[in-house]
């Protein structure tokens, strides 16, 4: 056992430990077959290495590989171990004694990054012995004491990592050796900077432009992370070199203007147009809709930029107060324009949008949308290739600071629970802030993740600019108003290493403000003259009203719906199941076509018709109440196979997908990709509709308030299962009365169909009408599988969606109380027990609620000659579902003194009852009194 030692073992077990196939085969199988408590520590390694001696294993008495530290010197062989030891610290802990912070406050530093305090110390003499190659060190230097200044640079400088955390041994070994090599560190050369120093300039300048010339209006000026739009500038060039066509971006308020103007493009005209007071978006929303427009710092816009490689389409999703809320909305957007729809098999390519994320650090952290959207990045259904977020960390949020903020150290701490490697640097440095998105850059393309920049930098202003910060911040207010902006900084280095005179650095500054000044002059001008701006393409349809074909011939639905029975011979579906559905083709000739099949239907005819589909939600494949099955499993194998997938004349693609349980980020993810997949029918299904309210924030600021604010809109549907069924309280309200409060100058359409053959006309509508808008469907769960409410083939093949149904048995004139009421509540009236005692009474069902059917509604009272009563019937408590937001209809649609009477629950603070019985005493109850009975 000569030349074994513990020191020379313990440095193979670090490799081993790091990568297994990284030392040789016999000290792998020696630590393999060592029990891992003998692998922890120095002594149990010892112990091991004695056993392995007494056994007289002489397979681990090869010869060292090369290169071997002399393992007679027992001091040397603790050095190496203690020096791989500081360099796992190095890359570990290096971010603590960081210097990220412009404004210089101390970093706390770390025990462990000492060499003086390892065990044995790292003396200077011990670090020039020992070799840096055993450290697998990729910083420039032969040994230690060479390697460590500039493994201290790499780890503690304006930069610093946290990449330890990630959980692939192949990413972190490509990170260390992107960082440490200095790849992307690369100095800039002199054009570079000038370049970089316009930038600052212009950023800068814009910024103090706006504030002297209108003073006290908010403009969140970007000041103290000035960088961001270098680094913006530069991701995108490196996007466009990488194949991207589009550049999607995500933000809030700070900074907004400016990347407005610099890296979208918009002319610095239109935003002095809108400090002035008016409206520029006249393009996207005309007074005609009502739109009331959106603050400034809100809007989006588009923009082509030039770049190295060509043209690019950089996207500002236009986005609500709401901090984090456009997150998933922008990678939907970013995934709708990454994918081909137009085959059968659809294509995703992620290298074709690049979607960037800017967060502010109080909102990144406290915001759980964020948290949400992370959880997106690896899914099938929803990856983008990986996102560049990007924390704006100013280090407050309004008045608060980040002590009372946030449990963690970092505002990007979230990040390390989704694998996600993080950048941070100190916004005073420009050159490593754009070397931070180059790494970035180069991490996405190889490995198609996320990815976190945390660019640390302060607010040089209040909150806003009517906001004084020394109010709540005195010390930090007053350590900004000493420390010289970035630009001045990077402008007296440029100056001082002689890359450009002090003259040209002063012209810059002027440059920026006389084209500002110029640009306001000439609108001033030219006030009350309508801005020239180029069309926003937006999707508003040109027509409305125009007739939707929904039917479609028996032949083609008996043709698709054999397709969809198909599958492969080397698939074996689960027998049961196919039995099921193989009663879909019974249905055809018998009737019975039940919710599932007339969906099924719905989308294949789509599909052939060149009309894309997706499909997401929990447990969407299967369906939440089983009726769907649209996702194959073969009981032998496990595999997968999607019928709609396979339609022989299918001409666009069906993308369905188990969604992971989240509201928010995923219904923002559905709107964000049909707002930019216009011709393509989007819907997003809830596990029960009960459980949207957990996305209200993307139905109240987008969904429903987009067209208004902002002129967009889109053919989201919301597939919400709702009915009273006696499941309690949480399961058993999609909060109609919700959506119907939000609805308004038809921003979107309200449904809650009550037979099979309406789903399949609505569905198909809601693909092919012209008019685009977002549809949110009350979806039944008893009624999926209820005869009454199943159709027919010819129910198909003929008619089309309608909004109110009229009572089919009803004797008109002998009608003196006519029920009106919506969805499953219908055959809780119809097939009532004691139905037939009540004389005199019809039942009609309104099946769309929003629009109202106000002609249909009146024709159908006036159908009925001798009415004494209208009664309206509801499921739901008074102060909830359509009664309030539809009685005025109903009050104009009711000859005059016909009284309105209300039947349903009364009011209530929770939706429904808690326990069966006490549901069905009060379904009876509420049936008896619209009946009469
Ligand atoms: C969901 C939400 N809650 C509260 C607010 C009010 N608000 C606007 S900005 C802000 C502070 C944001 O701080 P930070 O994320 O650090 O961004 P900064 O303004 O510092 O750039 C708050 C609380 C909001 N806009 N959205």
């Amino acid at each position: 056992m000569d030349g074994l030692n513990t020191g020379y073992a313990a440095l193979l077990l670090e490799q081993y430990l790091d990568n297994p196939t990284a030392v040789p085969a016999e000290w792998r199988e020696l630590f393999e077959s060592a029990p891992p408590e003998l692998l922890s520590a120095q002594p149990g390694l010892a112990r091991l290495l004695e056993g392995a001696r007494e056994a007289g294993n002489g397979h681990v008495q090869v010869a060292s590989p090369e290169p071997v530290a002399p393992v007679a010197d027992h001091e040397l062989v603790g050095g190496v171990a203690a020096a791989m030891a500081l360099v796992k610290a190095f890359r570990m802990h290096g971010h603590l004694a960081a210097h990220l912070d412009p404004l210089g406050s101390e970093p706390p530093g770390d025990p462990a990054l000492e060499p003086e305090r390892l065990v044995p110390k790292l003396t200077p003499e011990l670090q020039a012995r020992i070799p840096a190659s055993l450290l697998r060190l990729h910083v420039a230097g032969e040994t230690l004491a060479e390697a460590l200044p500039h493994l201290r640079e790499t780890y503690c400088g304006t930069m610093a990592y946290e990449i330890e955390h990630i959980s692939d041994h192949e990413e972190r070994v490509w990170l260390r050796q992107a960082i440490e090599s200095g790849r992307y560190r690369q100095p800039l050369d002199a054009a570079e900077r000038t370049t970089l120093l316009a930038r600052l300039a212009r950023v800068e300048g814009m910024e103090q432009y706006l504030r002297r010339a209108f003073l006290g209006q908010k403009q969140f000026s970007i000041e103290g992370v000035d960088v961001m739009v270098p680094m913006l500038d530069e991701a995108i060039e490196l996007a466009s070199t990488g194949g991207a066509h589009e550049v999607v971006i995500g933000m809030a308020h700070r900074g907004r203007l400016n990347v407005l103007a610099h890296v979208v493009g918009r002319p610095y005209e239109v935003i002095l147009r809108e400090f002035e007071g008016e409206r520029t978006i006249e393009a996207v929303v005309s007074s005609e809709e009502g739109g009331t427009g959106d603050v400034k710092y809100h809007l989006g816009a588009e923009g082509t930029r030039k770049t190295e490689a060509g043209e690019i389409t950089v996207t500002l999703a236009s986005n609500p107060s709401h901090l984090e809320a456009v997150d998933p909305v922008v990678e939907g957007r970013a995934r709708a324009e990454q994918t081909d729809r137009s085959t059968r098999d659809g294509y995703h390519d992620p290298t074709v949008a690049l979607p960037i994320l800017i967060h502010g650090d109080a909102a990144f952290t406290g915001q759980g949308e964020v948290a949400e959207t992370l959880n997106l990045q690896g899914l099938a259904g929803y990856s983008t290739g990986g996102t560049l977020h990007l924390i704006s960390n100013n280090q407050v949020g309004f008045t608060t600071d980040p002590e009372d903020s946030r449990s963690t150290r970092y505002s990007s701490d979230l990040a390390k629970g989704f694998d996600i490697p993080i950048v941070h640097v100190n916004a005073d440095d420009p050159e490593a802030a754009i070397s931070a998105i180059r790494l970035a850059n180069a991490y996405r393309w190889r490995f198609g993740h996320d990815v976190v920049v945390d660019l640390v930098g302060y607010r040089r202003h209040g909150h806003n600019e009517q906001d004084e910060p020394a109010y709540t911040q005195p010390l930090l207010a007053a350590a900004i108003a000493e420390h010289p902006t970035v630009r001045e900084l990077y402008a007296a280095r440029l100056v001082a290493e002689g890359v450009v005179p002090q003259a040209r650095a002063d012209e810059l500054v002027g440059e920026v403000q006389a084209e500002l000044k110029a640009a306001h002059e000439e609108l001033k001008r030219t006030f009350g003259v309508e801005p020239e701006i180029a069309p926003v393409e937006h999707r508003l349809p040109a027509t409305s009203g125009s007739i939707v074909h929904t039917a479609v011939p028996a032949d083609r639905l008996r043709d698709l719906n054999d397709q969809l029975l198909r599958v492969p011979e080397w698939f074996t579906p689960h027998p049961k199941l196919m039995k099921q559905l193989e009663r879909r083709r019974e249905t055809l000739d018998q009737g019975g076509i039940d919710w599932g099949q007339a969906e099924a239907l719905a989308y294949a005819s789509l599909l052939v018709d060149g009309i894309p589909v997706r499909l997401t939600g929990q447990d969407t494949e299967r369906g939440t109440f089983a009726h769907r099955h649209a996702v194959l499993h073969d009981v032998h194998t496990g595999a997968t196979f999607t019928p709609m997938q396979h339609l022989d004349e299918a001409v666009a693609s069906f993308e369905i997908h188990n969604s992971p349980l989240s509201e928010y980020a995923c219904l923002g993810f559905e709107y964000g990709y049909s707002a930019a997949a216009p011709e393509a029918l989007v819907l997003w299904e809830a596990q029960f509709g009960d459980f949207v309210n957990g996305a209200q924030i993307i139905i109240d600021q987008f969904i429903s308030a987009g067209l208004s604010k902002w002129g967009e809109t889109s053919r989201l549907t919301l597939l919400l299962p709702h009915g009273y069924e006696g499941n309690g309280p949480e399961h058993s309200s999609a909060r109609l009365e919700r959506f119907l409060q939000l609805a308004a100058q038809e921003n979107i359409r309200i449904v809650n169909c009550t037979t099979s053959a309406q789903s399949f006309h609505l569905l198909r509508r809601q693909a092919l009408d012209a008019t685009a808008r977002p549809l949110v469907v009350m979806t039944p769960k008893g009624l999926l599988r209820m005869k009454q409410a199943s159709s027919t083939l010819d129910d198909l093949a003929a008619g089309e969606f309608r909004p109110l149904l009229d009572d089919p048995t009803a004797d008109r004139e002998r009608t003196t109380r006519l029920i009106l009421c919506s969805g499953k509540i219908y055959y809780d009236i119809a097939g009532h027990e004691r139905r037939g005692e009540a004389e005199g009474v019809a039942v009609a069902r309104l099946e769309q609620l929003y629009p109202f059917p106000v002609k249909q509604a009146a024709e159908l009272v006036r159908g009925y000659p001798n009415l004494r009563e209208l009664v309206w019937v509801q499921e739901e408590p008074q102060n909830m579902g359509p009664f309030r937001a539809i009685r005025h209809r109903l009050e104009e649609a009711k000859p005059e003194g016909v009284p309105l009477v209300y039947a349903g629950r009364p009011w209530r603070a929770s939706p429904s009852e808690g326990y069966p019985t006490a549901h069905l005493r009060e379904q009876d109850r509420i049936v008896r009194a619209a009946l009469g009975i």
